[in-house]
Formats: C-alpha cells, structure tokens, sequence
C-alpha cells in the first residue's frame, strides 16, 4: 500500500511539472501587421473592322443585305471574366423596328441583327434559327421605338447560357463562340444584318452605329 502511495504522488508531481501557467497580460502575447493590395487591373474591348466594307451602298427596299467580311472583337486587359454590352443608333431619319420579328411593317423602321460567332467561322453566316435569330430572350435582333437602342446585355448580364446576339453554340460549341465570362485575348467575330422596310419618307444615307462597352462578368 504503500508502494501505490508513492507512485500515485508521483505520477501527480509529474503532471504539475508540464502545466502551462498563463502570463500576466495574455493580450500582447502576440502581435501581427496587415498589408494591403489593390490590383490595378485592366478590362477593355478593341473591334478591328480592316476588311468589313462598312458601305452597303445602294440597297432596295425591303431587301435584305449583311456585312459580308467579320469585324473582329477582342478581350483586353488582365482580368478575367468579361462580358459585353451593345448600344446602338441610326442617324438620317429612321428607326430601329420595334418588334422580334423577321420583316417589319413600318415605314422607316429598319431591322437590324448583330450576331457573334467564334473566329473559326470565316464566311458570313446565312440567317436562321441559329444566326441573326428572333426572340425575347435570346433574339440576336436590335430593337427599339427610336433610332436609340441600348446598352444592352450580350449574352447574359448575371449568369450564363444563349443570351442575345450569341449564336446557339451557347456555353458548349464545338469552338470558342460563348459570349458570357471572357478572359484577356478572347476573340469573336461580330455579324451584321439588315433587312430595309419596303417604303421610306427619307432619301438621305442612314448611318448605324455600334458601340460596345465592358462589364464584369458573370
Ligand atoms: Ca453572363
Ligand atoms: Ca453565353
């Protein structure tokens, strides 16, 4: 018995030595610096439109007619996921058409499409389900009840899929055509179509006008 005495006083001793005793002040115990960095980034869009003949010259009424050479649009700056905004105006007296419609009915209104594809797609696509499409949602039409369109959304402003002015390779084609969450030096070649109403009140060159700006994605 008085062996396990000993040990057990032992054992306690043993146990006692290795106890950590807080010091006086625990609240400087540690001390630590905060460094701050901002990245000076850089978001852009360039368009080069070298080989597009930007004049259409005479046109009939009520024909269609296209840009028949792509304008090339590309990604600048150093931050990743970028996306596009398009704003649009005629000058001489017209009007966009109002409606996601393939023929307008108006006098003066002109329809107009702009349709992205990926820069593999050298030759102008022909108008269809898939390029200078209608639709609400994902319509690659401009319209408006002026000659003023826009800003509006190119692909999807907040999430991704087929928005506007995407062809339907959407998220997932065989080549690099999605519009939504683009990096530095993604390229895309930009259509343009027209179909003129069948009567004007003008005779004066109409000038249409594209702009397109940055916005962060998704
Ligand atoms: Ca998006
Ligand atoms: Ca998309």
């Amino acid at each position: 018995m008085r062996k396990i005495l000993i040990l057990f006083a032992s054992l306690s001793f043993l146990t006692l030595g290795t106890r950590a005793w807080a010091d006086s002040d625990p609240s400087n115990d540690s001390a630590a610096v905060t460094i701050r960095i901002t990245p000076n980034f850089e978001r852009g869009v360039q368009i080069e439109t070298g080989s597009v003949h930007m004049d259409l010259g005479l046109v009939n009424m009520g024909a269609s007619t296209q840009t028949v050479s792509p304008a090339t649009v590309t990604i600048l700056g150093n931050i990743l996921n970028t996306e596009l905004n398009l704003a649009a105006s005629i000058t001489g007296g017209w009007v966009f058409d109002p409606n996601q419609t393939f023929e307008s009915t108006g006098t003066n209104q002109l329809n107009v499409w702009a349709s992205f594809t990926s820069i593999s797609t050298a030759s102008a696509p022909a108008q269809g389900n898939e390029y200078f499409r209608v639709g609400t949602s994902s319509g690659a039409k401009i319209i408006s009840n002026t000659n003023l369109f826009g800003p509006a959304a190119v692909g999807f402003a907040g999430s991704a899929g087929i928005g506007r002015f995407e062809n339907n390779a959407g998220n997932n084609g065989p080549s690099p055509a999605d519009m939504d969450g683009m990096n530095p030096n993604a390229q895309r070649h930009l259509w343009l179509y027209f179909r003129l109403p069948d009567t004007t009140s003008v005779s004066a060159e109409q000038e249409i006008q594209f702009q397109f700006s940055v916005r962060p994605g998704p």
